[in-house]
């Protein structure tokens, strides 16, 4: 494959920005190769400098569920930036977004607007300690929060796949509040818990998708929301991910269990910069200006990001089917990469929540952090590659998700079946 064009950019990118990247996960360095500089994406597609094309399973980390650039989203885009890109004041869409998300997401009372997933996870944690005046919060080990101090402790996503579990740089002042629990393990909560009431929140990503996509089995979330009831914990629900991702409410409307605040990101900013928490409205009155709790950003809300967004969401508020349409999308790679392993005798885990999935490279049952990290790194690195050499784009890195959009039609589906077909023949033959 053709990379030239690529490899000058990422020459000319290492001079100017640590690693050439603005975001450690692009760098390819996991999979030990160069990044490939992207010049245009469109529905499933996306094409490099060198002209390669590509079917994306990234979708820029997530927000792409209707695939790149649908055109309701830019025209949405076109008509605001007639009317400038940010005031720095209050606007009509801001209130239309916040009453969307309230009417999507049952347990959302109140939101408040972001620029990213970190501000938002950064942001609820904080409310959580102001609202119960406790300090410390669980977090589980392999789930990733964005890179605010507290949360760079074991985590998953980029720090995981960076190898290094705890960042240099987060004090110890910072960590010693931050209490890690195992993924889908009760009793590594009830521990932590049993003798310690300064205990503010516990935060979880509902479905897993940063250290690879591990699903939470019901009970485990039904034990955090008693035990939360119980000892006045705050739960917090992470969706930056799944958010409107798995299902219109979110994961919470898949498993039916409501969080006291939830975080959103990626899908509601429909390819632009956003992120938004929001929950009770007991809890979210705790913020400034109404509060004392402090929270604040320039471009938060700004009309350019919630007319994309709002166009976004308002699709999905009108279009619910599309939820059986990504399923149906994703059944297909499902069954289709699970065949394929069978042929070769093989049992690799894949673990998929809607229209995301990961297929790790263990044949254990991938249900927490350990297990995950159990997987063959570098037969992942050999798949990726592979994969990608057939013109099929997907995360360079074990700990991530592969994301289907309603933009991959079913040739793309067939086309990346026959590619894992080849791409393992070649890799389980060497
Ligand atoms: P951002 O600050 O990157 O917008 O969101 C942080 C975040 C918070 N919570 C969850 C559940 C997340 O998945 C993320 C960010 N996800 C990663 C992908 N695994 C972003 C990709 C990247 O870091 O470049």
């Amino acid at each position: 494959m053709k990379q030239d064009k690529s490899l000058e950019l990422f020459n000319e990118a290492v001079k100017y920005i640590p690693g050439g990247v603005n975001s450690p996960v692009r760098a390819f360095k996991s999979v030990n190769m160069s990044p490939l500089f992207i010049t245009k994406g469109k529905g499933s597609k996306m094409w490099d400098a060198d002209g390669n094309e590509f079917i994306d399973y990234i979708g820029s980390w997530g927000p792409h569920i209707f695939g790149h650039n649908p055109d309701f989203i830019k025209t949405a885009l076109l008509e605001a930036i007639e009317n400038g890109t940010s005031f720095g004041a209050p606007t009509e869409i801001e209130i239309k977004m916040a009453k969307l998300i309230t009417e999507l997401v049952d347990s959302v009372e109140m939101v408040r607007m972001v620029n990213s997933g970190t501000e938002a996870t950064m942001s609820a944690i904080r409310l959580a300690r102001g609202f119960t005046g406790k300090n410390k919060f669980i977090k589980f080990e392999g789930c990733y929060h964005g890179h605010a101090d507290y949360f760079l402790i074991k985590a998953g996503s980029g720090a995981l796949t960076l190898g290094v579990p705890t960042s240099p740089g987060v004090t110890e002042a910072n960590a010693k509040d931050t209490l890690v629990a195992q993924y889908n393990d009760l009793d590594s909560v009830v521990a932590l818990t049993e003798n310690d009431d300064d205990i503010a929140a516990i935060i979880v990503e509902p479905v897993a998708g940063n250290m690879g996509v591990v699903p939470a089995k019901k009970e485990f979330l039904q034990g955090l929301r008693s035990l939360c009831d119980e000892k006045g914990i705050v739960l917090i629900f992470d969706e930056v991910m799944s958010g409107f991702r798995v299902a219109s409410g979110g994961a919470q409307e898949v498993y039916g269990i409501n969080a006291d605040l939830t975080t959103f990101g990626k899908i509601i900013g429909g390819g632009l910069p956003v992120g938004a928490f929001g929950g009770k409205k007991e809890i979210m009155e705790h913020l400034s200006p109404n509060g004392p709790v402090y929270q604040a950003g320039t471009l938060s809300g700004n009309p350019l990001a919630m007319s994309a967004g709002y166009a976004a969401l308002s699709y999905i508020k009108n279009n619910a089917e599309i939820y059986n349409l990504l399923e149906k999308k994703a059944k297909i790679i499902e069954s289709g990469f699970k065949k394929n392993m069978e042929h070769f005798g093989r049992n690799f885990a894949m673990n998929r929540v809607g229209s995301m999935s990961a297929l790790f490279f263990t044949e254990k049952e991938v249900a927490d952090f350990s297990s995950a990290a159990s997987s063959d790194t570098k037969l992942y690195a050999d798949y990726f590659s592979n994969m990608l050499e057939r013109g099929i784009y997907l995360a360079p890195s074990q700990f991530e998700a592969m994301f289907i959009s309603t933009a991959h039609s079913d040739e793309d589906l067939e086309k990346t079946v026959e590619a894992n077909f080849d791409s393992l023949k070649k890799m389980l033959s060497e």
